[in-house]
């Protein structure tokens, strides 16, 4: 098994082992079609993004094959290219890292914009709607959006008696004050993998009920960590379908990671413990678990998540663990009661919240964190690699109202 980065003696292979082994349909089923689409240019992005990343200027240079090579046919710029050579990926003189960060910040926003097109377009043109031009608020009217776009009632009722409250500033001001107080601040901007114990690796547990997105999440999160140049290790502790774990499988040949999987069935505790130590003995930077779904009222597999994080304390003792509960927007107000059960059974430490491209209902963000008191951490706005997006509390409001 390869692990992270490809030799140059076997280049062709990643495509023939995505596409050999499994049906052509079969991998439709599993990646969609968006991604075979953008994983052509997969691979160079990634080079590209890891490239970059560190702060040695030197280090990219050396990796990059010699000026001639790439642009044979800009002879005319050979006496710059010979000075500096200017591979593709490089911004220019001016390049810095906070240009770099504001970029990519800029285009998360956008995407952002994008994804929430729904939510913009329904929960929260309905609110402005509401909000009238000066005094003439429709508190009945704002209340009921709000129950409807997911917030909840109880919260709802709370936030709109808050905002009534409120002297001196516009209705609108008032419920977007309210709502953003609800969402604790945090930079979102850089969650990044914090080592669970000192010097190992960090671990990510993923568990939710079935179809949340919990596996296209885990890739777009390696792709993510790849792309900030960090070693990921893939366990694919969902051992409940062999298709599950043919779909990382994918994710991983996509993304360079590495996986470690067992047969189907196989305890899904001991393919976590395999992978710590597959992670511990290559120096990797995280572990990304991919757990089955299932449902949050049937104990013995609520007991089986428990066990996964017993196997993981026994192995390295007092280890902290990101445990991330993957939430599907569409599903409304039940998800609160899901998280609650998976925050009993595994504490969970954050949470992402999947398909808000594909629903109006943004208002169960605030009802997530007000409830459970744990951070959104990332969004899915779409079923590629990129759509995954940090949670800013202040970005998500402002994409809803403006
Ligand atoms: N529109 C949209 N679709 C998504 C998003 N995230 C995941 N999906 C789709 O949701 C479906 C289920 O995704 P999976 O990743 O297989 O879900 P899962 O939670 O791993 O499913 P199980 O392992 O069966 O429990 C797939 O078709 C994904 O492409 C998202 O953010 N937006
Ligand atoms: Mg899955």
């Amino acid at each position: 098994m390869r692990f992270f980065r490809r030799g140059p003696s076997e280049p062709q292979e990643p495509e023939s082992d995505a596409q050999e082994p499994l049906a052509p349909q079969t991998t439709e089923d599993l990646i969609g079609e968006e991604w075979r689409r953008v994983s052509a240019d997969a691979d160079e992005a990634d080079e590209a993004e890891i490239l970059e990343a560190p702060a040695a200027p030197e280090e990219p240079l050396a990796e990059e094959p010699p000026a001639e090579e790439p642009a044979p046919q800009s002879a005319a710029e050979a006496p710059v290219a010979d000075a500096e050579p200017a591979p593709a990926w490089a911004w220019g003189a001016d390049w810095s890292p906070e240009k770099a960060d504001a970029a990519r910040r800029e285009r998360e926003l956008q995407q952002l914009e994008d994804g929430l097109e729904k939510s913009r377009t329904g929960f929260g043109a309905r609110l402005r709607s509401a909000f009238g031009g000066g005094d003439d608020a429709d508190w009945d009217e704002i209340e009921e959006i709000l129950i409807t776009g997911d917030v909840g009632a109880a919260l709802s009722m709370d936030l709109v008696e808050q905002a009534r409250r409120r002297r001196n500033v516009t209705a609108e001001t008032a419920v977007r004050e309210e709502l953003a107080a609800l969402l604790a601040p945090r930079d979102a901007r850089h969650w990044e993998p914090t080592p669970a114990v000192e010097g190992g690796p960090g671990i990510v547990l993923v568990v939710g009920v079935n179809g949340t997105g919990k596996t296209t999440t885990i890739g777009k999160l390696a792709a993510r960590e790849r792309a900030n140049g960090r070693r990921v290790v893939l366990a694919a502790a969902d051992t409940f379908r062999a298709a599950a774990i043919d779909q990382l499988r994918i994710w991983a040949q996509r993304t360079d990671s590495e996986i470690i999987a067992h047969a189907p069935n196989a305890d899904p505790a001991a393919v976590v413990f395999d992978a710590l130590d597959a992670a511990i003995a290559r120096h990797a930077d995280v572990i990304i678990a991919d757990t089955a779904g299932r449902l949050h009222t049937k104990a013995n597999l609520m007991d089986e998540l428990s066990k996964v994080r017993r196997v993981i304390d026994k192995r390295l003792p007092g280890a902290s663990v990101e445990t991330f509960f993957v939430l599907d927007a569409t599903t409304g107000q039940n998800g609160l009661a899901q998280a609650k059960a998976f925050h009993g059974a595994v504490g969970l430490t954050g949470v992402i919240l999947t398909k808000l491209d594909s629903t109006a209902k943004g208002g169960i963000v605030f009802a997530i964190e007000r409830e459970l008191g744990v951070p959104v951490r990332f969004v899915g706005v779409g079923e590629k690699a990129e759509d995954l997006l940090p949670f800013d509390p202040e970005a998500f409001v402002a994409a809803l109202f403006d």
